[in-house]
């Protein structure tokens, strides 16, 4: 017999998400047939750019999310570069990136100790824990160490963000992120004071994050073949090397059903949004994100989500840090739950050992920025860079000294997506159906899934119905 259960709010994730999944027995074993993930809170950001000094993009952006804000701060500020013709010198190209960098080991900590860990491991008994569904929670002594290792997580995020405000100023958000450069700059001291953090936190990679992971993928082993998805891998590609951002530390690129043959992401225009299961005017289906807009459309036949369906050449890909590894060539093992764990510390790992060298490449005394003519006037511009979970683009339009037109699509929305005008699930949906499940009630399997790709909704929904009067919107529960 066939059970629905809903996941509402689903805990341990950034953001409002619902998740429903269909579980019947197939074969044999039960299983999830069916899946679908909700963004169910409507925010705004987009609209509330329009009409505003360009410059407000990098700070008001940052907002929309307080674990990747400078990821945002990255793409609105390479956008506006590129709007304005300008080209940022080798300081500041270095500064991003180790702002950068800080931001995503701080994000990886903390996906892995306080969001993921708890999937796998008993919960202390203590405060601010609770424990996850006791279905399935192995047994096995060699978990114990990652159990002991979820307080240090917390003095680990301090430090990676501490390691972000050294030249960042402030974390979560910096306002040091200004089109033509960085508005902080390299002294020796700050230099020390980073490294100091660095080497603190590239050692806890080193000893706890990545064989803690190891561990728990050898005592769920069964995860590397759980949760593949949609196999389509896509990265835009971040942390430039040199000034004209043709080398990258993690480099850019599209692999379908896991391919290790690599494309480039050549034609952005192939990148469109579609809304025919979204709370979206079905007029705006489709749209390239330079052209796209948002209009609300609640409630809507056959709409489920506030998360837009993002496609490259119409198909549904996976973004995130197994993404950007797997196009990178750093690791190719599969496309799984348990790889994306294994990725992302390694990720992790790959970009501390970078912050370091960076950290040498700075000169002090050089300049952090090329002012460019103040207010930018007219043009237009792609940021693509990459957040923690995955690719970001911001695309921005500016008429007369003010933005005309903003787009922003954020990982999440790439991952969990709704099914689009094709009728094809998003990556999430994917990975979920053909999960087996032990206890339909509480499909402890799903949150697996779910979490391996480390969703984040304030990221992925940030649009406003521009109106005077409040609406309550709701988001339809069952
Ligand atoms: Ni709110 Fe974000 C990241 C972005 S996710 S965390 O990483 O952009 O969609």
């Amino acid at each position: 017999m066939a059970t629905i259960t809903v996941m509402d709010p689903v805990t341990r994730i950034e953001g409002h998400m619902k998740v429903e999944v269909e579980v019947d027995t197939v074969g044999g074993v039960r299983q999830i047939v069916d899946a679908k993930c909700t963004g169910t809170l409507f925010r705004g950001f987009e609209k509330l750019l329009e009409g505003r000094n360009p410059l407000d993009a990098v700070v008001i952006t940052q907002r929309i999310c307080g674990v990747c804000p400078i990821s945002h701060g990255m793409a609105a500020a390479l956008a506006l570069d590129e709007a304005g013709g300008i080209s940022v010198p080798s300081n500041a190209r270095i500064l991003r990136n180790l702002t950068l960098g800080a931001n995503f080991v701080q994000s990886h900590i903390l996906h892995f100790y306080l969001l993921a860990a708890l999937d796998y491991i008993p919960a202390p008994n203590v405060s601010p824990w609770s424990s996850a569904w006791q279905v399935d929670i192995r047994s096995d002594s060699r978990l114990a160490n990652v159990g002991s290792n979820l307080t240090k997580a917390f003095e680990a995020r301090r430090r990676a963000h501490e390691l972000g405000a050294v030249f960042g100023g402030k974390m979560p958000l910096s306002h040091t992120f200004i089109p033509g450069g960085f508005t902080a700059v390299p002294s020796r001291e700050k230099i020390a004071q980073a490294r100091s953090h660095l080497r603190w936190l590239t050692e806890f990679i080193q000893t706890a994050y990545i064989p803690d992971v190891k561990t728990v993928g050898e005592v769920y082993m069964d995860y590397f073949s759980v949760g593949a998805g949609s196999r389509n891998l896509l990265a835009y590609g971040v942390f430039p090397e040199d000034n004209g951002g043709m080398s990258k530390l993690l480099q850019g690129g599209v692999a379908e059903n896991a391919s290790r043959n690599v494309d480039p992401v050549v034609d952005l225009w192939s990148i469109t949004e579609a809304v025919t299961h979204s709370w979206y005017k079905e007029a705006t289906n489709g749209l390239n994100p330079s052209a796209g807009d948002t209009q609300a459309v609640f409630p809507k036949t056959g709409a489920y989500s506030w998360l837009k369906a993002p496609r490259y050449m119409n198909q549904p890909f996976e973004v995130g840090p197994l993404a950007r590894m797997w196009v990178s060539g750093l690791y190719q093992n599969g496309v799984s739950v348990m790889d994306r764990h294994v990725a992302r510390a390694e990720e992790a790992l790959h970009i501390a050992l970078a912050m370091d060298r960076w950290l040498d490449e700075l000169q002090e005394g050089d300049p952090v920025f090329d002012l460019p003519d103040l207010p930018l006037k007219n043009g237009e511009g792609v940021g693509l860079t990459e957040a923690p979970r995955g690719a970001l683009g911001h695309w921005v339009k500016l008429e007369n000294g003010v933005i005309r037109h903003y787009q922003i699509i954020t990982p999440t929305c790439w991952n969990a997506s709704p099914r689009d005008d094709f009728e094809v699930p998003g990556p999430m949906e994917q990975a979920l159906i053909g999960t087996p499940v032990q206890d339909g009630e509480h499909p402890i399997e799903a949150l697996r899934v779910v979490h391996s790709f480390d969703p984040c909704l304030s990221c992925a929904v940030h649009v406003i119905r521009p109106s005077k009067k409040p609406v309550v919107l709701a988001a339809g529960l069952r």
